[in-house]
């Protein structure tokens, strides 16, 4: 298990490599002999945690990862709140050929500037200033200002031990109603994708946060959209994006 050995970890190395992640226990993000420009990743395995992997082994990159135990809390320490003050994960640090450090918070934004650095070819993000660009954030807001919040708040309220039924129903219904929009765009685009006619940005974003849940009404719910049914299916399938996922296992 990753936690446990991470825990247990003495040395101030790389210890393990899980596909392109270097995990990495010291704090870093500077790294002595590593080769400049790189990644290091503060992250967990949660849903937004997942998304910087997935992407960064679609683009088959090599990077650190320092896994941030949030049962534990360390997203609370001092010395993480100064890399991100809303103590949260992900952070991505980013040093630069000289050596220079910029710390990056907020996954659709991580991914943004992974997709600049990374993704020339545009293989899974868009050319800014194109269409499809301004398409693929419209998506990336969707998720984090609308379904995202609704569905984790449906899942809070629906697990407190006295539930709150107006708020259970409010949030299960915005979160349905996000469903179906996203059932609508697949229909609309018949890509398969929710902009242009490849995987991208949008795709990874709203993927790592409409897998399974353990709401049985949710999995009715997905099971009764094709298009959304559909593509879970596929882009689950994808090789990368399943390492991605696993990289926390
Ligand atoms: N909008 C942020 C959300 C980040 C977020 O909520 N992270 C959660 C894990 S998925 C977290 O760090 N929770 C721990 C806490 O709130 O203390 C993003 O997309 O990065």
């Amino acid at each position: 298990m990753l936690t446990l050995a991470y825990r247990k970890q003495k040395c101030d190395t790389i210890y393990e490599q899980r596909m392109g992640a270097h995990i990495y226990r010291d704090k870093g993000p500077i790294i002595k002999n590593a080769r400049r420009p790189y990644a290091f990743l503060y992250s967990w395995k949660t849903n937004n945690g997942r998304r910087p992997t997935v992407l960064l082994e679609l683009l088959g990159i090599d990077y650190y990862l320092h896994p941030v135990d949030l049962d534990l809390k360390v997203q609370k320490e001092d010395w993480y709140l100064k890399k991100n003050a809303n103590g949260k994960i992900p952070t991505l640090a980013w040093v630069d050929e000289k050596g220079d450090i910029t710390y990056i918070n907020e996954s659709a934004a991580i991914l943004l500037f992974l997709a600049d650095k990374y993704d020339k070819s545009r293989n899974f993000s868009f050319r800014p200033g194109s269409k499809e660009y301004y398409l693929q954030l419209e998506w990336l807001f969707f998720e984090l200002s609308g379904f995202c919040p609704y569905k984790s708040n449906w899942r809070f309220f629906h697990n407190l031990p006295e539930r709150d039924e107006t708020a259970v129903s409010r949030f299960r219904d915005e979160s349905i109603r996000c469903l179906k929009v996203l059932e609508t765009r697949l229909n609309k685009t018949g890509t398969g994708y929710l902009v242009g006619d490849h995987l991208s940005l949008a795709d990874i974003t709203l993927y790592t946060w409409i897998r399974p849940s353990q709401m049985d009404t949710y999995e009715e719910v997905i099971e009764s959209l094709p298009n959304i049914k559909n593509w879970i299916l596929r882009i689950g399938n994808i090789p990368e994006i399943k390492k991605g996922l696993a990289v926390f296992d």
